[in-house]
């Protein structure tokens, strides 16, 4: 049973078929261990090398997974099982780390957030996930995330336990690094864990996907599918213990965690290093300090680093071999330049929540690098591209992509009414709209999903449009993507004023803010209309409207 993943332990995650489940078995894919498994065997095969930085703290392999198991019998202390939902919206921190990675080892599901997610977002996150408990910190960048955890979490059916990474805990919460000391006796800690491992078919963790609102769509991953993902891009990406890991982007992204990112590193005895932020000054210190090999970054951070490292020469970046660039359209003149200029070879990435990942490989060409956004990582990822009425395109030609394979789930989690529009037979909707060139390379051309991608955060775009014409003054409003130089995309709001009344930019910001959102989703730019353009079936044409602000504001 546990192997083959086809009736995960709770409910909601829709099953692969039986036939391909039982194929990603039969060629190896699904390995019938659980990521606690997986890391576990890594940590007693290099016990003292050093696996995980943070500022002053570091550790090695045996003490990780020793303040893991100490963590996992003190959340299963606290009530907490195999299966239940873990909400974990932190920093890059050491604790984001090793909450995780108890949860794997105990089967209780992360589900990880991102810390600018606010009311509106968090309680739709633990409304639908059905969390149990919330991790946060006590304040990060000004914000009271400690309070905020404690109201929603009384919200919560049955309420939701708040543990909280800080110094000044409030009453009612629990002191997270507390949980983090080994067990008394580790090796009886560890036995007893061992033999209690999730099933390999168990749910992992809920991954949030790309454009999150107040209705979250969560993805369900198992351990066969995610240690299988994790560990073939580990393999492509040449990851082993001589690798140094360095996440710059925020850890509840799935890109730095999982494309191979931390857990990825982790799997093959390598060292994490974690940072705060992805400004040039604090990453290329950092790569220097700790001698990177590896990181992550989205197409803005890049052209950033670019920039900077052009006009300012200086810090020692020779370990670095490797730098991915994904989760947004990189173009293809800057990535003509991180090469060169930054001393190290570029690979692009083209992943998702729902499970496909692309890469390019180590040694393809630039005509390749430079221009595509790879190709997937498992022979069996299947991909059709085909043109609105579902019929496949011309070989070259652009269409949508739609997908499925070993690690992407045929279905969200608890949600057959999107699954009826974004799965087809089991097969996922990416929304992407792409052409594969004849060597096999994906290239990601636009998109048929009415999200804005602002620098790698997605934004669904009826969500600020909802929000938006509660504000005072709006009768009816559109949010569409205005190019960006920096970030590729920002929010644009075009709105239809009601009779007679004036609309501000810093007005509706206020108002949508208020209304307890993100304040990367907030509109950037505010175009006043009479009317908006629409499609022949009445709805808003976005693309008019797109070309419409992009004409406008110059670009
Ligand atoms: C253009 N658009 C891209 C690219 C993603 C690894 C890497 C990224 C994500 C991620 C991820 C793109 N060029 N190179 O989860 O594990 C857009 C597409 C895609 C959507 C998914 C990972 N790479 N995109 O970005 O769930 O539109 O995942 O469908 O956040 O980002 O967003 P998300």
């Amino acid at each position: 049973m546990s192997g083959t993943a086809v009736r995960p332990s709770i409910d909601g995650p829709v099953p692969w078929p039986e036939e391909l489940a039982a194929r990603y078995v039969a060629l190896g894919y699904w390995q019938a261990l659980s990521l606690g498994e997986h890391l576990w065997a890594v940590a007693r095969r290099w016990p003292d090398a050093e696996c995980l930085v943070d500022g002053e703290t570091r550790m090695t392999y045996r003490e990780m997974t020793a303040r893991a198991d100490g963590a996992a019998l003190r959340l299963a202390g606290l009530g907490l099982r195999a299966g239940d939902r873990v909400v974990v919206q932190l920093p890059n921190c050491w604790e984001h780390v090793l909450t995780t990675v108890a949860c794997l080892r105990l089967g209780a599901v992360p589900v990880w957030a991102l810390t600018q997610h606010r009311r509106h977002e968090l309680v739709g996150v633990l409304d639908h996930s059905g969390a149990r408990a919330l991790v946060v910190p006590d304040s990060h960048r000004g914000f009271d995330h400690q309070t905020l955890a404690h109201e929603v979490a009384a919200d919560q059916p049955g309420g939701a336990l708040v543990l909280v990474a800080g110094t000044a805990i409030r009453p009612g919460g629990v002191d997270l690094r507390a949980l983090f000391t080994p067990a008394e006796d580790p090796a009886g800690a560890a036995a007893r864990l061992d033999a209690a491992a999730p099933p390999a078919g168990s749910v992992a963790l809920l991954k949030l996907s790309g454009g999150t609102t107040g209705r979250p769509k969560l993805v369900a991953r198992t351990h066969n599918d995610l240690a299988y993902m994790v560990s073939r891009a580990a393999e492509l990406c040449g990851f082993g213990p001589d690798d140094t890991y360095l996440a710059v982007l925020p850890l509840g992204h799935g890109f730095p965690y999982t494309g191979p990112g931390v857990l990825g590193t982790l799997l093959t005895g390598g060292r994490v290093v974690l940072a705060g932020s992805p400004t040039p000054e604090v990453a290329f210190a950092t790569i220097e300090r700790e001698r990177v090999s590896v990181t992550s970054v989205v197409p803005a951070v890049a052209q950033r680093w670019v920039q900077h490292r052009t006009d300012a020469p200086g810090f020692d970046l020779t370990s670095l071999r490797l730098i991915q660039v994904g989760a947004a359209r990189l173009p293809p003149e800057v990535a003509e330049r991180i090469g060169p200029v930054l001393g190290c070879r570029l690979q692009q990435v083209f992943g998702m929540a729902e499970g496909l990942l692309c890469l390019t490989r180590l040694d393809d060409p630039p005509s390749v690098v430079h221009h595509t956004q790879g190709r997937p990582i498992s022979p069996d990822d299947e991909i059709r591209i085909v043109d609105a009425a579902g019929r496949p395109v011309a070989p070259g030609e652009a269409g949508l992509l739609l997908t499925r394979g070993p690690y992407t789930p045929p279905g969200y989690y608890r949600a057959p009414d999107l699954d009826a529009r974004s799965f087809v037979d089991g097969w996922y909707r990416t929304g992407d709209v792409v052409r594969r060139r004849h060597d096999g390379n994906l290239v990601v051309t636009g998109r048929e999903k009415d999200l804005i991608n602002r620098g790698g955060e997605k934004i669904n775009a009826e969500e600020i449009e909802t929000l938006a014409v509660r504000v005072d003054g709006i009768d009816q409003a559109a949010a569409v993507a205005l190019p960006d130089p920096d970030l590729g995309e920002r929010v644009c709001l075009v709105v239809i004023p009601t009779p007679g009344a004036q609309v501000e930019l810093a007005v509706v910001r206020e108002a949508l803010a208020r209304a307890g959102i993100a304040a990367f989703k907030l509109p950037e730019r505010l175009v006043t209309v009479e009317t908006l353009p629409t499609t022949p079936l009445g709805k808003v044409d976005k693309k008019a409207l797109r070309a419409f602000v992009a004409e406008r504001s110059g670009r």
